[in-house]
């Protein structure tokens, strides 16, 4: 626990910041917050510091090819499952038998999949290349909106989403180290004020895109993948031009990924139970129960009742519904 705090002690407040990111700190407007000591608040949505110099680096730096992939989401809303989804699919050609043999076995599905903010998009050579963000759609890299890749972005309903954070946070020993209770945590979530927040802003404006623009964006809600696993991986595969026959669907190969990537699967791999990301992470952090609707044996009435007033309030107009 120790090493794990003091690691994200130093992602999160003493890393080594560019110029340009010290100087747009002195000015952009800042909120106490339950994830660092502040967040910053940049074209419209909240980032730790570090965070923020992943996105200002990754908007001057990041070069998207037109056959990349980008995985796309809010946090804790459903991003190393899809990642292992992804990766499994687009990889089955050489990877026959998943369940025997296979990089998920043995690496973390962030490992495979690297986040464009973490500074390490140089390190994938293959094609097609598969990337995720947590990055709002309207500040992603020019080079992507200006490609034809491919975005998938995965939605959850707010309640689990913030109920996920919540406990990764305690996981982390995150909330020691700000100090807040969850009645605070909620309200900043409300506000906006939480990281890659405003939650629903960020979900709407790629909800928005995909209706525009089916071709380049699907968008998926964790909730319909939890419910009918198969069925999801097959949309998403088309989606991305690499289609399942029926003779592979008769074959297992899709079951055989779906279990391969499934939460109970990949939870207990010796990877994913004792293992760290580059970053120091516990990659168990990352893997808890995975339930639709388990926000109930966390939030109380009454904050479930403040999260979805807001839910209600933002979505007016839009047409959007979540899941749950
Ligand atoms: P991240 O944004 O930090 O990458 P992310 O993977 O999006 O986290 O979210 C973690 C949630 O996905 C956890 O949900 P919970 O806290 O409600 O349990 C985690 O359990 C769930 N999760 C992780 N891996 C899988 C998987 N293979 N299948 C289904 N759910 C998963």
């Amino acid at each position: 626990m120790t090493n794990s705090k003091t690691t994200l002690s130093k992602l999160l407040a003493e890393s080594n910041f560019s110029q340009e990111c010290k100087e747009l700190l002195s000015y952009l407007p800042k909120d106490r917050s339950f994830f660092a000591e502040y967040l910053y608040q940049y074209q419209g949505f909240w980032y730790p510091p570090n965070l923020l110099e992943g996105v200002l680096n990754s908007q001057k730096h990041f070069q998207a090819r037109d056959s990349d992939i980008i995985l796309v989401s809010s946090p804790k809303s459903g991003t190393t499952w899809l990642k292992a989804l992804v990766y499994a699919s687009l990889h089955r050609q050489e990877h026959k038998t998943p369940l025997e043999s296979h990089p998920l076995l043995d690496n973390n599905p962030h490992s495979l999949v690297p986040f464009i903010e973490a500074f390490n998009f140089h390190t994938q050579d293959t094609s097609p290349r598969i990337f995720s963000t947590h990055m709002p759609l309207a500040s992603l890299p020019e080079s992507i909106r200006e490609s034809s890749c491919k975005v998938v972005y995965c939605c959850r309903n707010p309640k689990d989403a913030f109920v996920s954070l919540w406990h990764f946070m305690e996981k982390l020993t995150l909330k020691e180290m700000v100090g807040c209770t969850m009645e605070e945590m909620v309200s900043a979530f409300c506000r906006g004020s939480s990281v890659y927040g405003p939650f629903w802003d960020h979900a709407l404006e790629y909800w928005e895109e995909s209706r525009e623009n089916p071709k380049n964006v699907l968008f998926v809600m964790y909730e319909e993948m939890r419910e009918k696993p198969e069925d999801w991986v097959m949309r998403i595969a088309e989606f991305l031009g690499c289609p399942f026959t029926e003779r592979e669907i008769e074959d297992g190969v899709l079951e055989d990924i779906v279990k391969l990537c499934s939460l109970e699967n990949l939870s207990n791999l010796e990877v994913n139970q004792k293992g760290k990301l580059v970053n120091g992470m516990e990659t168990k952090a990352f893997f808890r129960k995975g339930e639709n609707g388990g926000w109930r044996d966390t939030l109380t009435p009454l904050l479930a009742e403040e999260i979805d007033k807001t839910t209600e309030q933002k979505l007016i107009g839009s047409g959007f519904r979540f899941f749950c």
